[in-house]
């Protein structure tokens, strides 16, 4: 690597880069290298942040000549990179991740020792990369872990956001949000590179221009900005393979204008640098409900816009035929927030490389395949056309071609329905002009996939019907998966040796393997230890909390966990209503005391910031947490706990932990869920409805090791055709009216009957999302769970059948389906 294109002398130069000894000492010595080079301090003067970022940029130098053999490959090869185009990355933390890949946790663990340090210090050290939301973000970190343990070569490309998802923090029980300075300690993960920097372009207008007699377009824009290349290594897991997340930091063509600055003007003088870096500054707070922001727009253009550039320019090699682009890349685009490298490659390819038209619509669609993440129509993301023409006004004249041509082979197909074209069209036209991106990525992509059975049913069935009805071999399904090196092996250590000790240590790489396990389900020892792993999970549990100024857990709880967005359609409301209902029926009477299972309810949930409902939501969990966590009459019995800032690395500790696994969104409008795969992987019984993955969860493990309830999707269809009214439902329990009642008394709000009035009317009137439909069913199944739970061994025999049978949800699993289904690239030799 070090000898490209030069002619060196030095023995040293022409000799390959190689890492540092693979030992103790050799890893002591290079530590101690990096922290006085690199830190500029000694030993006895650093504090555990230099000590952290020494060990990182440790552990980086053993990675790194795998790196470069990797990049050297992947242009040498002839083999098709997979380039996941993804707006959100929801990393979690490196450190540990990237000791395991290389097989360096027992080595760095006994190297620190040596210099007096404890690892554990160090690694509280990292603040995670938030860069992403929830499930969408973390899938997108899950599949580039197991493309590059499988040795696919793989770029993935997002943005370097500044500022990630916002820290959560609560004020008397209601959400604050603070700004995520993830950086602010520095990045040692991350390699800038300004020198292969990507200039974007923006605005301005198109014109038409004679080139050697052929009538061309051209596109003359306004202004530009600097996307700036920052690499991550993606190791593989004990395979030697380094793969590359590149993720774009906008810079300032001109960062500062000198002859503003000498005049006096500060501010001014530096517009430009705030204007072009505001692009990359922050992660959009938002899951699922889409807001109308040209910031948006910029950043999602930014980044896929750089990032094709790049793979042209500098991952292909120079002499490249891109008519042979679809031999070489498949860009996945992650949802519909990459979409608009639809029209920006076929800019590139008509405009700037010169083919024509129809060539360069066979190769553009050969090289996109688009994933669906979601079934609510809200969360389908239009731009007006309006927006869309003044940022990317070639952009647009693209797109209406492409929707000619579309529409023209629509007709073809089905004659002239009118209603059919409006509603095929990728232009809207009600209530505003606007491009229908989900639409845009359907047309181009050469495969469209739902994230789990049920999803990709419903795809075909409802939200993309007619496309599907024109091309149903365009449509497939993934179900979604996640890493069980993160989600097992790293958060659930004692469960991971346990598994190891039965069946080898295979099962990480090949999760079917547990399979195994079922056979030990049956053996009262290996449910002993089981057992004995859960509970300390709860003890480690336990001190986290405390550490951050939460109660403990109490002993003999039943740990039972809702961790995801905050969002209506989750239906976190009717998690609360059983929650004071139980609480209610004990100090009315109504319930026995003695008969009620103790239970911990832990929530862990972001709301956006501009999702008002979604945020009373919090401050009522935190309310009745408050009164009944307080309440003497049911000391013992029911708690709740809702620690702040749920992310990434809570999650590893809770996800071990717990017992019940909470997936209660209304059938029909969770895609998938992935929490729901984690929680089961790790031995949590589901209470769920039959919705998402969940649905292929209670398959694999069986009806007796699940809690299903509520309404199927064509019941959800139904009852909402009849005319759905809450109200009767509220009318003909006597516990939900009681539960209903007792939030509205102001019995959690200090008996201020207004501050939950909006939620309770919502509840009464409207309920979109059908909680109180489904609210009876629950309470059954949840005094099922208890009854299951009263019988420990059964409980613990579900739990490891649970595991036992939860191998297909490995996202290895996912990628060799979108392999075979959708990519069809190869492992590099
Ligand atoms: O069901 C989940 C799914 O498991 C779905 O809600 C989520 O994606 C997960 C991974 O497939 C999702 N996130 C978004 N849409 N679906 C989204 C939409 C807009 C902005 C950010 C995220």
């Amino acid at each position: 690597e070090n000898t490209a294109e030069l002619r060196p002398t030095h023995p040293l130069a022409i000799a390959p880069v190689v890492a540092p000894a693979a030992s103790v000492d050799g890893f002591a010595k290079q530590f101690l290298q990096n922290l006085n080079f690199d830190q500029g301090v000694t030993l006895s003067n650093s504090d555990v942040n230099d000590q952290y970022l020494a060990l990182a940029y440790t552990v980086r130098d053993y990675l790194m000549a795998r790196w470069f053999d990797d990049r050297a490959q992947q242009k040498a090869q002839q083999n098709k990179t997979v380039c996941y185009l993804s707006a959100e990355y929801l990393l979690g933390r490196q450190l540990d991740n990237n000791l395991l890949a290389a097989r360096l946790t027992d080595i760095a663990t006994e190297a620190l020792a040596q210099c007096g340090i404890d690892i554990d210090d160090l690694r509280q050290v990292e603040i995670e990369p938030g860069l992403g939301n929830g499930g969408l973000g973390r899938l997108a970190a899950c599949f580039i872990d197991s493309l590059a343990t499988m040795s696919i070569p793989t770029i993935g490309y997002g943005i370097r956001y500044e500022y990630g998802i916002f820290r959560q923090a609560f004020n008397e029980g209601q959400q604050v949000e603070q700004p995520d300075a993830w950086l602010r300690m520095g990045s040692p993960w991350d390699f800038a590179h300004p020198e292969a920097a990507q200039t974007i372009s923006f605005a301005g207008t198109t014109e038409t221009y004679d080139d050697e007699g052929v009538e061309r377009t051209r596109w003359v824009p306004e202004w530009n900005v600097l996307a700036v290349p920052y690499n991550m290594m993606v190791p593989g897991y004990h395979n030697g393979r380094v793969n590359t997340l590149r993720l774009w930091r906008a810079v300032a063509t001109n960062a500062f204008d000198l002859h503003t600055f000498n005049s006096g003007d500060y501010v001014e003088s530096v517009r430009a640098q705030t204007f072009a870096e505001n692009i990359s500054k922050v992660l959009y707070p938002e899951d699922s409900t889409p807001q109308g922001k040209e910031l948006r727009l910029q950043q999602q253009y930014f980044f896929v816009a750089a990032s094709i550039a790049d793979f042209i320019e500098n991952v292909l090699p120079d002499d490249f035929d891109i008519e042979k682009l679809p031999e070489r890349v498949i860009f996945q685009l992650n949802d519909t927030h990459p979409v608009i490298g639809v029209p920006e490659l076929m800019r590139v390819l008509v405009d700037e490389k010169k083919l024509e038209w129809d060539a360069a619509w066979a190769i553009t669609q050969k090289c996109f395949a688009y994933t669906c993440h979601t079934l609510l129509p809200e969360a389908l993301e239009v731009w007006s056309v309006d927006l869309l023409g003044h940022l990317l006004p070639r952009h647009l004249e693209i797109i209406y071609r492409i929707n000619d041509e579309f529409l023209l082979e629509v007709r073809e197909r089905f004659g002239d329905d009118e209603m059919l074209i409006r509603n095929m069209s990728i232009i809207g036209e009600h209530p505003s002009r606007s491009v229908r991106m989900a639409y845009l990525a359907t047309v181009a992509g050469s495969k469209v996939n739902g994230v789990a059975e049920l999803h990709s049913q419903l795809l075909r069935d409802n939200v993309l019907k007619d496309f599907a009805t024109m091309w149903p071999d365009k449509f497939t399904n993934v179900t979604n998966g996640v890493t069980p090196r993160r989600f097992l092996r790293l958060a659930n250590p004692d469960l991971s040796s346990l598994i190891t000790e039965a069946l080898g240590a295979g099962w990480t790489v090949d999760l079917e393997r547990l399979r195994g396990l079922e056979a030990l389900a049956d053996d009262a020892d290996f449910r002993e230890r089981f057992a004995a792993v859960k509970a300390s999970n709860k003890r480690r549990l336990s001190s986290v909390l405390e550490a951050r100024g939460e109660a403990p857990l109490d002993d003999g709880h039943m740990l039972d966990v809702m961790i995801k967005r905050l969002h209506e359609y989750k239906r976190q409301t009717l998690k609360v209503l059983h929650i004071v209902s139980t609480y209610e029926g004990i100090v009315s009477g109504r319930l026995d005391v003695d008969e009620v299972q103790a239970r911990t309810f832990l929530f862990g949930a972001k709301a956006a910031p501009g999702y008002g409902m979604a945020k009373r939501i919090i401050h009522l969990i935190n309310a009745v947490g408050e009164v009944v966590s307080a309440d003497e009459r049911v000391k013992g019995k029911l708690k709740v706990v809702y620690p702040a800032n749920y992310n990434v690395t809570l999650a590893e500790r809770i996800i071990p932990a717990a017992d019940l696994s909470e997936q209660i969104s209304l059938a029909g409008k969770e895609a998938s869920g992935t929490g729901n795969m984690k929680l089961a992987l790790n031995g949590a019984l589901t209470i769920g409805t039959d919705d998402g993955a969940n649905v292929e969860i209670r398959k694999l493990v069986g009806d007796d090791n699940f809690f299903l309830f509520g309404m199927s999707e064509p019941e959800v269809e139904e009852l909402w055709a009849e005319g759905y009214r809450p109200a009767d439902f509220y009318q003909k329990d006597e516990r939900l009216r009681s539960a209903i009642d007792l939030i509205a008394s102001g019995a959690f709000s200090g008996g201020d009957r207004t501050v939950f009035e909006p939620l309770v009317s919502n509840l009464l009137y409207e309920d979109r999302f059908m909680a109180l439909a489904d609210f009876s069913t629950y309470l059954d199944a949840q005094d099922r769970v208890d009854a299951a739970y009263a019988d420990q061994d059964g409980w613990v025999r579900s739990a490891i059948l649970n595991v036992a049978r939860s191998g297909y949800f490995s996202s290895d699993r996912a990628m060799r389906d979108y392999l075979d289904r959708i990519w069809h690239a190869t492992p590099v030799s």
